[in-house]
């Protein structure tokens, strides 16, 4: 592969000139010139080296690596990237500390103590290699290969890390499959019930909006670009509304921050339709020619009335009726939604809702109007190629769900016997912990995880390998907010004995036997394969080479013009009314399901209702059958500023920045348990406890209580997860972190 660099002979600061050619090293006429005396990136001492954020952040940045002496002194964003434009976040600023921590993993290591106690030895890796093999052949033998499970998410977000050659492995193994349902699952079968494709306004048009509504999300952390394009909108007059449930970073720069009860946003999205059909804010056109079902919506929205809303979830009647005026209004008007509806026991049908809001108005037809719930599907990659499912002997292998490990683990039938772990930390980011951590605990359990640190996970494993980051690694990237692809080229060498994903699973692949050219393929070859895919419109015209030539190549995206012809629900429309979710069991329509966990705004007003009306024994009942739980407050763990989920969680300077967990937690809700700011809490429900911090803060509507952070290189104690369930969400079995009951109280020393 040919090199892009600013090398060693030229001026440190060359990127600045704005001329990507001379910037970024060599054109072809370069090329040339080196030919044949071509030095790697990662042989190069001192340069500045192009680079991309592997974070599981919708930015996907462009970076700049900073090296002297062959090590990497300095990160800085790449000015070049059309989007990201230099600026990088303060997490990926440090990003050095991360990379050169004195804890990474350097070389293989076997278990000598007792799981979870993190006692190791050293071995090489021929010795760990042929552990592994002899295992999983015995298990393959004696149980079926389905008695092994991978356990994967995106800590590196590069396709060829986890996309690609972990499951050529896998599935030629035969192993068991893994439903990837943590993160977005709920929220994209919602969507993708209401608009088909999973896809929405491109970030470049939201800087045209009038009305920007962030619903459920904290850009100002989790997508910092969707920022500065907003913030020029509102240089241009747009309005910036923040509907959560708690005013974090994003609601407090927000021109109006709308508090709500956590879960009931799909009553708050059907009171704003009844209110837009009812004020005739609604586009008839637009709905015949794109829609199906509004005519039934019409009617079924008329029971959603602002006073029954404002019931449900906490909203005031007049803010219903001005955000619907406001919304009505506007001429392009873009909703941005999070992760916040979504990780709700009735979080699919949330998104679902929300999604529909765009369509009644036709806002679709705006530039800048429309929604966002992820840009995924534009650049759709040849999975094929990627992932060689033809290599599996079983292909309907059993599916386990990610979010339910715990429980899977400790199965009794067809248990599962291996697990190996890459590329996520189920002891922290998984929910109901405790349960997960019971899980691989078990003697019997053969585990493998391979990291860059001794995570809480990899305490458990009986194999721990070093990985290689991503900046020592070959792959491709591709972002689920922007529309730009973009190649990383090892700069440093592999910090170690660590290994790539790509190196391990094909080296792997080729020691258990594995009669394929699969584990032969060179990451070159991968990308070709993976960008290979005619039957993606958008994808046509990003090659390998065009990747090494220009860094950051643009999807074509002169399809979206096609956008509302191409959904592909089964209407080919856009579904108000959805059939597949009506044979699937759910209601048809959008309608609001109180959380499985979590109080019924509606319900509690009527027993309020009933108590002043001197209805109190009724009232009681109505509680004790309604609410059979005994924990008050919902619990809502979304992730901070400074750790990616829970990466950075054990560097020292990311949580120096964080200073330690806290509890957001009303006033009034403080008053009652007689808790002032700055308490030690301790947080608990049947599942777990944690300890943590007060922060006594008008942030929220009573009842709710906020901790940011997927914290565990602190004390043992504290885990968001050991609080949250692993119940299935209404669509996509996604995750319910959010739909959490607990009591606090202060802890009594
Ligand atoms: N700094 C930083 N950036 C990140 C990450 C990180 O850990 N740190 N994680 C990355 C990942 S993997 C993802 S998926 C994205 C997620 O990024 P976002 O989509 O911004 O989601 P969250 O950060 O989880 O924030 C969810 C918000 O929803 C709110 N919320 C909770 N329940 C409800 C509800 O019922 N209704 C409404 N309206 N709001 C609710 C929470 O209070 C919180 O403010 O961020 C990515 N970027
Ligand atoms: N309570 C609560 N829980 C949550 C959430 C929440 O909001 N609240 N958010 C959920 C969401 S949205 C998500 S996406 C998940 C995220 O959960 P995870 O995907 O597990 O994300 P991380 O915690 O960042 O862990 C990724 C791990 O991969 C490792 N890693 C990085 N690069 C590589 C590599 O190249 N190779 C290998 N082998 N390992 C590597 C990192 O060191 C890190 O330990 O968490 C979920 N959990
Ligand atoms: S974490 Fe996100 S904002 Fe920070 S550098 Fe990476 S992609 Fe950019
Ligand atoms: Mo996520």
């Amino acid at each position: 592969m040919s090199s892009k660099i600013v090398g060693d002979a030229e001026p440190r600061n060359m990127h600045l000139d704005g001329d990507r050619t001379a910037a970024l090293g060599s054109n072809a006429v370069d090329n040339e010139a080196v030919e044949g005396t071509f030095t790697p990136l990662k042989e190069q001492t001192d340069g500045i080296f192009p680079a991309v954020c592997p974070l599981d952040c919708p930015d996907t940045c462009g970076l700049l690596l900073h090296k002297q002496n062959g090590r990497i002194v300095k990160v800085t964003g790449n000015p070049e990237h059309p989007i990201t434009k230099g600026a990088i976040c303060n997490k990926v600023r440090h990003m050095t500390e991360r990379v050169y921590h004195p804890e990474r993993l350097q070389y293989p290591m076997k278990r000598v103590g007792v799981k979870g106690s993190g006692q190791f030895e050293r071995i090489s890796w021929d010795e760990a290699i042929a552990e592994i093999t002899t295992r999983f052949q015995g298990l393959s033998r004696d149980y079926g290969s389905e008695s092994i499970l991978p356990y994967s998410f995106y800590g590196n977000m590069g396709m060829l890390s986890v996309d690609g050659m972990d499951r050529r492995f896998f599935n030629a193994l035969g192993a068991s499959q893994l439903e990837q349902t943590i993160c977005n699952s709920a929220g994209t079968a919602g969507w993708k019930s209401t608009m088909g494709f999973n896809g929405g306004v491109s970030p470049e048009d939201t800087e045209q909006a009038e009305l920007i509504i962030i619903w459920g999300a904290n850009l100002i952390s989790t997508n910092m670009h969707q920022v500065v394009l907003a913030e020029k909108a509102r240089k241009k007059g747009a309005k910036i509304v923040v509907i959560d449930v708690h005013r974090n970073r994003t609601g407090q720069w927000a021109d109006w921050f709308i508090p709500l009860y956590p879960g009931t946003d799909t009553a708050l999205a059907l009171g704003l339709m009844h209110l837009l059909f009812e004020r005739g804010y609604t586009n008839q056109d637009f709905m015949e020619q794109y829609t199906v079902g509004h005519e039934e919506l019409r009617e079924h929205v008329r029971s959603y009335t602002p006073e029954r809303v404002a019931r449900i979830t906490g909203v005031s009647t007049e803010d219903i009726m001005r955000l619907a005026d406001l919304y009505g209004t506007s001429k392009a008007a873009f909703i941005y939604i999070g992760n916040g509806p979504q990780h709700h026991d009735n979080g699919g049908m949330n998104v679902r809702t929300i999604a529909c809001l765009p369509a009644l108005t036709g806002q679709w037809l705006n530039r800048g109007g429309g929604a966002l719930k992820g840009n995924g599907g534009y650049h759709s990659m040849n999975d094929v190629a990627l992932e060689r499912p033809e290599l599996r002997p079983n292909p309907d292998a059993r599916a386990i769900n990610m979010n339910r490990i715990g429980e899977a683990l400790l199965e009794t039938e067809h248990p599962i016997r291996a697990l190996f772990v890459y590329c996520s930390n189920p002891l922290v980011v998984a929910p109901d912990t405790l349960r997960v951590q019971q899980g691989f605990a078990r003697e019997d359990l053969f585990t493998v995880v391979h990291e860059l640190f001794m995570t809480d996970t990899a305490k458990y494993a009986d194999i721990v390998l070093p990985a290689a980051s991503s900046f020592e690694s070959t792959d491709l990237y591709a972002s689920y907010w922007h529309h730009y692809i973009q190649l990383q080229e090892p700069v440093i060498a592999p910090v170690g004995e660590s290994k790539t994903n790509v190196e391990l699973f094909s080296l792997l692949g080729k020691a258990m036997g594995f009669d394929t050219e699969a584990f032969e393929e060179s990451p070159e070859e991968m990308i070709r394969g993976a960008l290979n895919k005619p039957d993606n419109p958008y994808l046509q015209g990003v090659t390998l080479e065009a990747l090494q030539e220009q860094r950051f190549v643009k999807l074509d995206m002169s399809a979206q013009s096609e956008y509302l012809d191409r959904l592909n629900t089964p209407s080919g429309k856009i579904e108000l009314y959805s059939q597949a979710l009506e044979a699937a069991g759910l209601p048809p329509l959008p309608t609001y399901i109180p959380l499985v966990e979590g109080f019924d705004g509606e319900k509690l007003t009527q027993q309020q209702e009933q108590e002043q009306s001197g209805l109190k024994q009724q009232a009681e009942e109505l509680v004790e059958r309604e609410q059979p739980t005994r924990y008050p407050l919902m619990f809502i763990s979304p992730p901070n500023h400074n750790f990616l989920n829970s990466s950075f969680g054990n560097v020292g300077k990311h949580q120096q920045l964080e200073k330690e967990p806290q509890l957001q937690l009303h006033p009034v809700d403080a008053a009652v348990r007689r808790i002032v700011d700055g308490d030690l809490l301790r947080v608990w429900n049947d599942r777990g406890t944690y300890e943590l911090r007060a922060k006594v803060v008008d942030a929220m509507l009573p009842g709710t209580v906020v901790s940011q952070g997927l914290w565990w290189g602190t004390k043992a104690g504290q885990r968001a997860n050991y609080l949250t369930s692993s119940r299935l969400a209404d669509m996509g079995k996604g995750a319910t972190f959010f739909s959490t009951l607990v009591e606090v109280h202060k802890h009594e020393a």
